[in-house]
């Protein structure tokens, strides 16, 4: 199956994103709206025997990150404006790096040897002659509370996303104060 880690922004967001789309010209393809993500690392074909590892490292990447805001205020071209074959939007946000980081070193038979991470969220893809798009300056923000593995499947009408799983990243605060509750019930101080 193929796979790739993700976080989806509120429905609001991707709108806002979607927007935007409307100054494409040519052949450009948008990105479905409820569609429109962020790719923490793009897996590629898995074995079924492997997912439960997928699933455990995404657990264990969440727990070890917290959750945090991301900002999104302008848009960009890969692999350069000379030749743009993705126009994206730019995500900043103190959590990306680092959750990227930990998948990667988590599985990397699947996530090493991927591209330099660089945290975006794709708005189209052109397909084939198409004018480059004017910059658009977005000003919006969102929590990034969880984040998501998630099964593409291609067909001809374009992929089609399923989320297997969902990873929250605050469950470390309440595991954390969970086990201080634990700990102080236990060995209760004396007075
Ligand atoms: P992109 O949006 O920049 O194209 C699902 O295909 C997600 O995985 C997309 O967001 C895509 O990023 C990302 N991705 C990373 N490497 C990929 C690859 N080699 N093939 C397809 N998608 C890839």
């Amino acid at each position: 199956m193929r796979l790739f880690y993700a976080v989806f922004p509120p429905r609001t967001v991707q709108r806002a994103l979607a927007e935007a789309q409307r100054m494409l010209r040519g052949n450009w393809k948008p990105v479905r709206e409820d569609q429109i993500h962020l790719t923490l690392g793009f897996l590629g074909d898995v074995p079924d025997t492997e997912l439960a590892r997928v699933r455990a490292a995404g657990r264990e990447a969440a727990r070890a990150s917290g959750p945090f805001t991301a900002q999104v205020r302008g848009t960009g071209f890969f692999p350069n404006e000379g030749r743009p074959r993705v126009w994206f939007a730019r995500a900043e946000g103190d959590g990306f790096e680092p959750l990227a980081l930990a998948l990667r070193e988590a599985l990397p038979e699947f996530l090493e040897g991927e591209r330099a991470f660089k945290a975006h969220l794709t708005l189209a893809r052109r397909k084939g002659p198409a004018p480059r798009v004017a910059p658009v300056v977005f000003d919006l923000e969102f929590p990034v509370e969880a984040f998501a593995l998630v099964e593409s499947r291609l067909t001809p009408k374009g992929p089609q996303y399923t989320v297997l799983d969902t990873f929250s990243l605050k469950e470390r605060d309440e595991r954390g104060k969970q086990r201080t509750a634990k700990g102080l019930a236990k060995h209760p101080q004396a007075d």
